[in-house]
C-alpha cells in the first residue's frame, strides 16, 4: 500500500473536484479532498468516494473486440483492429464521402482529451458531422445565448444576493463550485434569497425562500409571468439597461401584454408568490441564475432559455461579481471541430453544412440534435450517415428511444466504439477499441468556467494502463497512421526539436507554415513528436501543448494577468500545467467579461422575434396532456446514487435498496392503491418497465420521477448480464423534442402506472 496522497480529480460531475487518493496495487483505497485545487479548494461531495468503482468496473475491456456475424464478439489483436477499422472507415469515405461518417461523443464528465485526439482522425476522414450529450441538453441554451450575447456564460452564486435556479437541483447535481456550501450559506443568510423553480420539492427547493412548485412543463409560462411582472410593475433596471442592452423596446412591449394571472394559473403557482419572487429579484443588488435539465429537457425549452435571459437583462444581472458573467475558456466546449479541411473527402455539392443532412435541423455548437440521429441513419436518403465512430459515450443507453438507436447502429455499414467498458453501445458496434481508464493516463476536462481566476487541472496517471488498453492519443495516432494521414518524416523532423520546448515551438511554426495541412492532424502529430519527452505516462498530455499556444494567442491579456506573457507564453503555460498536478490558474480577468460579448457595442441583444412570437402563442391550456398517460414522468433525476453511466457497478446504490426507486406523491399512491416499496410497471407509449415505488413528499401529485443512468446491462463474473434499475430511454420516444433545436423532453414523458400483483 502506498501511503502517499496523489492528486487527481473526481470524474462524476462537471465540477471535477480536486481529490487526493491513496492506492494499493490497481485499487484506489482512500479518497480525500485536495485543499490545493485552485477552484474546489478542499470541497467534495460523497460521490468522490466512488472512484474505485469506476476503476474496477466489472465489464472493463482488455482487448479490441470484433463482432461476428452471429452478434457475439471475438478478441483481436491491436494491429488487426487498427488495420481493419481504418480500412472499413476509409472504404465508407471513398464510396460516400467523409460526411457520411458520423462522430458521437468525445468525453464524459471528466475526460475531454479523447475528443481532442479524435479531431485528427476526423480530419483524416473528412468527417463533417458530429454530436454529443450537449445536443440533448445545452443546444437550445447555446442558440439563444449566441443570439443575445455571442459568448458563453456562467453564474457567480458564491457572491450573489439572490440565487435563481430553474429546473436545477445543485444539492445533488452541483453545476457550480462547492455547491452545497454555497447553498447553505445563502439559506442561512437573512439578507440573501433563493428562488427555485421546480415541480418537486428537491433538496435545493426545500432550502429555498421562494419555491415555485410549477406544474411540470410550464417553465415558459412561469418565466414569462416573472418577466411580465418586472415590466408591468416597472421593476426593471432601466438605468442599467440603457447602458448595457439593445433592442429592449419590442420586448417590453410584448411583456406589457402578457396576462400574468392566466400564466400563473397554467403553471399552478399562486400569483402572489410569483409577484413576490419577481420583486425579490428586482430588489437584489446582484442575482446569479442557472437553468438546467428540469427546463432544458422540457417542452418549450428554447423559449425558456430566452425568457431566463430576459430576466437577466431586465434585472441587470450580468457582468459583475455575484451575477452571470462571460468567462475565458481554456478550450471551448462543443467547438464543432473535426470539420477539418475535408480535403481528401469526396463531397456532395448541394449541401448546407449548417443543417443536418436528412432532417435539416440546425447544427448548433457544431452538433446535430441527438434526437435526430436515428432519422439521419434509418432512411434511404442519399446523404444518410453510413458509419459511426462513438467515443467516451453511451448513446444507446443515454439517448431517447434506445431500441431505435440500437436498430440504427445495426443499420450502419460500419461502427466502432472507443470505450473502457463493454457498454450498451459497444454491444452494438462492429469493433470496440479498449481505452485505458481516466486514472491510467494523463486526463483533463474543459469544464473551466470561473469568473476571475479560471483554472485547469491536468491529472497525472495513478496506474499504468491495464494490459491490452491504450490511451486515446495512441489510438488516434495509430488510426491516422493507418489512414496515411501523418507522414513519418514530419514526425521525425519535429521530434528532433522536441528536447527543448522553445526550439520545438519554432520548429512547429516553421513546419506548419511550410505545410499548413499538418494542422488538421495537429493533436496526433504532437502526440508522436512530444510523447517521448514528456514525463513517463504523460503522453496523452501532448495535445495540450497546441491548446496552450492557441489560448495565449486568443486571450493574451487574461493569460498575462495570470502570469503567462511574452513570445513563448504558451510554452510557459504548458510547463506550468505539467508541473502542477492539482491544477493551475491559466487566466485572470476583473471586469465580468463584457469585452467577450460578440454583439454590436458589447450590448446584450434582448430581441429574438421568433421566440417572442412563441411566447405570445403559448397554448392557454398549458402543455399537452394525454388521457391515456395521465402522469408526467421526469425521466432522469440526479440523486446521490447516480453518476451518468461511467460507473457501471451498482455497488454505490443505497444500502438496503436493490435498485433505485420511482418517486411518487403520497396523494397519487393513495389514489392508485400503491404503498411504499411496492412493485409497479411504468408504462409509456413506447414501452414498459418494472420498478420499486418510493413515496416522496416532495413530488407534486401527477408527477413521478426516476433516476438517470440506471438500468445498465452489466456483465457479471460468470458472463451473464444483469440489469439493475430502469433503462429510462426504453421508455422515451425520439419524436418528443424541441421543434427548434431538437432537444428531448425527458422531463415531460407521459406515463401511467400499473400495479403488479
Ligand atoms: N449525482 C449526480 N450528479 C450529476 C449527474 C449524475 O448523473 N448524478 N449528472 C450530471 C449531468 S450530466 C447533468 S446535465 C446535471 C443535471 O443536473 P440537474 O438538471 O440539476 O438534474 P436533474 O435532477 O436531472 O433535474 C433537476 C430538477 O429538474 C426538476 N424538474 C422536473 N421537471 C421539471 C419541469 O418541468 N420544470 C422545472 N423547472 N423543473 C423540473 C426535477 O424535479 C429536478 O429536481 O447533473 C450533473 N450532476
Ligand atoms: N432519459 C434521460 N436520458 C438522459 C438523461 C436524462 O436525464 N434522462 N441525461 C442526459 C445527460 S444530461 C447526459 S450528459 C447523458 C450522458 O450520457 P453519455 O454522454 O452517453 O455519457 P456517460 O453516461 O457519462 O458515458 C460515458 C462513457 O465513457 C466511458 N468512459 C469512461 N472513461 C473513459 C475513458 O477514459 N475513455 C473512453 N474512451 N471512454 C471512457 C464510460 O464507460 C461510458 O460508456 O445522458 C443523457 N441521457
Ligand atoms: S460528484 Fe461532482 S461535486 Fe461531487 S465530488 Fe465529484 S466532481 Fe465534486
Ligand atoms: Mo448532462
Amino acid at each position: 500500500m502506498s501511503a502517499e496522497w496523489k492528486p487527481t480529480a473526481c470524474m462524476i460531475c462537471s465540477m471535477n473536484c480536486g481529490i487526493e487518493v491513496q492506492t494499493e496495487g490497481t485499487r484506489i483505497t482512500r479518497v480525500r479532498p485536495d485543499q490545493n485545487h485552485p477552484v474546489t479548494k478542499g470541497y467534495v461531495c460523497e460521490k468522490a468516494q466512488r472512484m474505485d468503482a469506476y476503476q474496477q468496473g466489472r465489464d472493463r475491456l482488455s482487448s479490441p473486440m470484433r463482432r461476428r456475424a452471429d452478434g457475439t464478439y471475438e478478441t483481436v489483436d491491436w494491429a488487426t483492429a487498427i488495420r481493419e477499422v481504418a480500412a472499413r472507415l476509409a472504404a465508407v469515405r471513398n464510396e460516400y464521402g467523409g460526411e457520411s461518417i458520423f462522430y458521437y461523443g468525445g468525453g464524459g464528465q471528466g475526460n475531454h482529451l479523447p475528443g481532442v485526439y479524435a479531431q485528427a482522425t476526423l480530419s483524416a476522414l473528412g468527417v463533417r458531422y458530429r454530436s454529443n450529450a450537449l445536443a440533448q441538453e445545452k443546444t437550445g441554451e447555446a442558440w439563444v445565448q449566441a443570439r443575445m450575447f455571442g459568448c458563453g456564460m456562467h453564474h457567480d452564486f458564491e457572491h450573489a444576493e439572490v440565487a435563481l435556479l430553474i429546473g436545477k437541483n445543485p444539492w445533488q447535481s452541483n453545476g457550480f463550485p462547492r455547491a452545497r456550501l454555497v447553498l447553505r450559506e445563502i439559506a442561512a443568510d437573512p439578507d440573501r434569497s433563493m428562488i427555485v423553480i421546480d415541480p418537486r420539492k428537491s433538496e435545493t427547493a426545500a432550502m429555498a425562500d421562494y419555491h415555485l412548485a410549477i406544474r411540470p412543463g410550464t417553465d415558459a409560462w412561469c418565466l414569462g409571468a416573472l418577466a411580465a411582472i418586472l415590466v408591468q410593475e416597472q421593476l426593471y433596471n432601466s438605468a442599467w439597461m440603457a447602458e448595457h442592452v439593445a433592442n429592449a423596446e419590442p420586448v417590453l412591449d410584448v411583456l406589457q401584454r402578457i396576462p400574468v394571472r392566466e400564466f400563473a394559473q397554467v403553471c399552478d403557482v399562486g400569483e402572489d408568490l410569483l409577484r413576490a419572487a419577481a420583486r425579490r429579484m428586482a430588489r437584489a443588488r446582484t442575482m446569479a441564475s442557472m437553468e438546467d435539465l428540469g427546463m432544458q429537457m422540457g417542452v418549450h425549452s428554447t423559449l425558456g432559455s430566452y425568457l431566463h435571459r430576459l430576466l437577466i437583462g431586465l434585472t441587470g444581472s450580468f457582468g459583475r461579481s455575484g451575477t452571470s458573467y462571460a468567462f475565458v475558456p481554456f478550450r471551448p466546449l462543443g467547438s464543432g471541430g473535426g470539420a477539418g479541411a475535408g480535403a481528401r473527402a469526396k463531397s456532395h455539392g448541394d449541401r448546407n453544412w449548417r443543417r443536418s443532412p436528412v432532417t435539416g435541423f440546425p447544427v448548433i455548437m457544431g452538433l446535430i440534435p441527438c434526437n435526430a440521429i436515428t432519422e439521419e441513419i434509418l432512411t434511404d436518403h442519399p446523404h444518410r450517415f453510413r458509419a459511426m465512430i462513438v467515443e467516451s459515450s453511451n448513446p444507446v443507453h443515454s439517448l431517447a428511444d434506445s431500441n431505435r438507436m440500437r436498430e440504427a447502429m445495426r443499420a450502419l455499414d460500419f461502427s466502432v466504439v472507443i470505450d473502457v467498458a463493454m457498454t450498451e453501445t459497444a454491444s452494438e458496434a462492429d469493433y470496440v477499441l479498449p481505452a485505458c481508464s481516466q486514472f491510467e493516463k494523463a486526463e483533463a476536462s474543459f469544464f473551466n468556467f470561473e469568473p476571475k481566476d479560471n483554472a485547469f487541472q491536468l491529472r497525472h496517471p495513478l496506474f499504468p494502463p491495464r494490459d491490452g488498453t491504450w490511451e486515446e492519443g495512441e489510438i488516434h495516432s495509430r488510426l491516422c497512421e493507418a489512414l496515411g494521414a501523418i507522414d513519418a518524416a514530419d514526425v521525425t523532423a519535429l521530434k528532433s526539436a522536441a528536447g527543448n520546448l522553445d526550439a520545438f515551438a519554432m520548429a512547429f511554426a516553421q513546419a506548419t507554415s511550410a505545410k499548413p495541412e499538418l494542422m488538421s492532424v495537429e493533436p496526433v502529430l504532437l502526440y508522436r513528436a512530444l510523447g517521448d519527452v514528456l514525463p513517463a505516462g504523460m503522453g496523452n498530455a501532448a495535445a495540450l501543448w497546441g491548446i496552450a499556444q492557441l489560448f495565449v494567442r486568443n486571450f493574451p491579456e487574461e493569460a498575462a494577468a495570470a502570469g503567462y506573457s511574452g513570445p513563448l507564453a504558451g510554452n510557459r503555460l504548458f510547463e506550468a500545467i505539467l508541473a502542477s498536478p492539482s491544477g493551475i490558474v491559466f487566466s485572470h480577468m476583473e471586469a465580468g467579461g463584457w469585452h467577450l460579448l460578440r454583439q454590436p457595442g458589447n450590448r446584450i441583444n434582448l430581441h429574438i422575434p421568433d421566440l417572442l412570437e412563441q411566447l405570445l402563442s403559448l397554448d392557454p391550456a398549458g402543455p399537452p396532456v394525454d388521457p391515456e398517460f395521465p402522469l408526467i414522468l421526469s425521466a432522469g433525476e440526479r440523486r446521490t446514487e447516480t453518476s451518468n453511466t461511467s460507473i457501471r457497478d451498482a455497488t454505490w446504490l443505497r444500502k438496503g435498496s436493490l435498485e433505485s426507486t420511482l418517486r411518487i406523491s403520497p396523494v397519487d399512491a393513495e389514489r392508485l392503491g400503491i404503498a411504499d416499496g411496492d412493485m409497479v410497471d411504468i408504462v409509456t407509449s413506447r414501452d414498459r418497465a418494472r420498478t420499486v415505488v418510493e413515496l416522496h413528499e416532495g413530488c407534486r401529485p401527477g408527477h413521478v420521477s426516476l433516476p438517470n443512468g440506471q438500468g445498465l446491462d452489466v456483465r457479471q463474473a460468470d458472463g451473464s448480464i444483469k440489469r439493475l434499475g430502469v433503462a429510462l430511454n426504453n421508455l422515451t420516444d425520439y419524436r418528443w423534442r424541441d421543434p427548434i433545436v431538437g432537444t428531448p423532453w425527458h422531463k415531460y414523458v407521459p406515463a401511467r402506472l400499473e400495479r403488479v400483483a
